[in-house]
């Protein structure tokens, strides 16, 4: 199969982004370079996996609305244990919106891989300097695997918007039957084990399997995880798509995040991976 990496700048209106693109026979994926996010994901030639938000920037430090965000080392609101100093902190951590370097690249008949490693030396509970990697591999699935060797709190998600075509379409499952809802600030429960999403949705599934399934009328899409203690489904549904200002307000319509996260604030090493595979 033929493999190739090759850098490119700019995506789609994002003009000047760094990028790299991965090809691999008729597959291909393309991550930046600022926030080691993922775009795009074609397992064939124009059926794109991945949303973007026709309204996503990346200039004046804005994370990109889109595509596979990674969140680290906190996960929402950055809670008590990452802020000892009570500072004004981003959502979803600090590395969503800085630069991250090229460190490796393989390619080979069975893949073609990239890894993208960042040095933080910022963190606010923790001393020192700590390497977190990303790596990107693509074969006849796209495997995103965000890794961080040192034994800190952290936590990490895999933030993924899915392109869905239409959001009356989409059944995320199997899900556990008990969840924490954002949205009501409660536990919530139902027995379908799947999720369909007709008003604002932000759950929070602990023990979620390894193996989850989309449906939906652009294709069914398994997604594996691994490494993670929870999963999200999140939809702003459409007050709170008009409200964010790298949405446009009938965006809500058009993905869904399922998203691979390890939520746990304990010391520990992260080996956090989200694999995307067409059904
Ligand atoms: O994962 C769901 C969530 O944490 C929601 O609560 C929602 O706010 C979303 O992520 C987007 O966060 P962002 O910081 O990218 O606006």
């Amino acid at each position: 199969m033929t493999a190739s990496v090759t850098r490119q700048t700019g995506f789609g209106h994002l003009t000047g982004l760094p990028c790299i693109k991965l090809q691999y026979g008729a597959a291909s994926a393309v991550i930046s370079l600022y926030g080691a996010q993922v775009l795009s994901y074609q397992p064939a030639e124009g059926d794109e996996k991945l949303w973007l938000s026709p309204k996503a920037q990346w200039h004046n430090n804005t994370p990109i609305r889109g595509g596979v965000p990674v969140c680290w080392p906190w996960f929402g609101p950055a809670s008590a244990v990452f802020n000892p100093h009570r500072s004004a902190l981003p959502s979803h951590g600090l590395v969503r919106n800085r630069l991250w370097q090229l460190s490796q690249q393989h390619s080979c008949d069975n893949a073609v891989s990239v890894t993208l490693a960042i040095k933080v030396d910022d963190l606010p509970h923790t001393a020192g300097t700590v390497l977190l990697q990303l790596t990107l591999t693509l074969a006849d699935s796209l495997s995103i695997r965000l890794h961080c060797n040192s034994a800190i709190p952290q936590q990490g998600a895999l933030h993924s918007y899915f392109n869905i075509g239409q959001i009356d379409s989409v059944l995320v499952s199997p899900l556990p039957a008990s969840w924490y809802d954002k949205v009501s600030d409660a536990q919530q429960h139902d027995k379908t084990g799947g999720a369909t999403i007709g008003s604002e949705t932000d759950r929070v599934y602990s023990g979620s399997a390894d193996r989850l399934r989309l449906d939906c009328i652009t294709g069914a899409l398994a997604i594996g995880q691994q490494g993670h203690d929870a999963s999200v489904v999140w939809n702003p549904w459409q007050a709170r798509s008009q409200a964010i200002a790298d949405l446009a307000s009938d965006s809500y319509r058009q993905f869904v995040c399922v998203e691979t996260a390890w939520l746990n604030t304990q010391s520990n090493a992260l080996n956090l991976t989200q694999q995307i595979q067409a059904l």
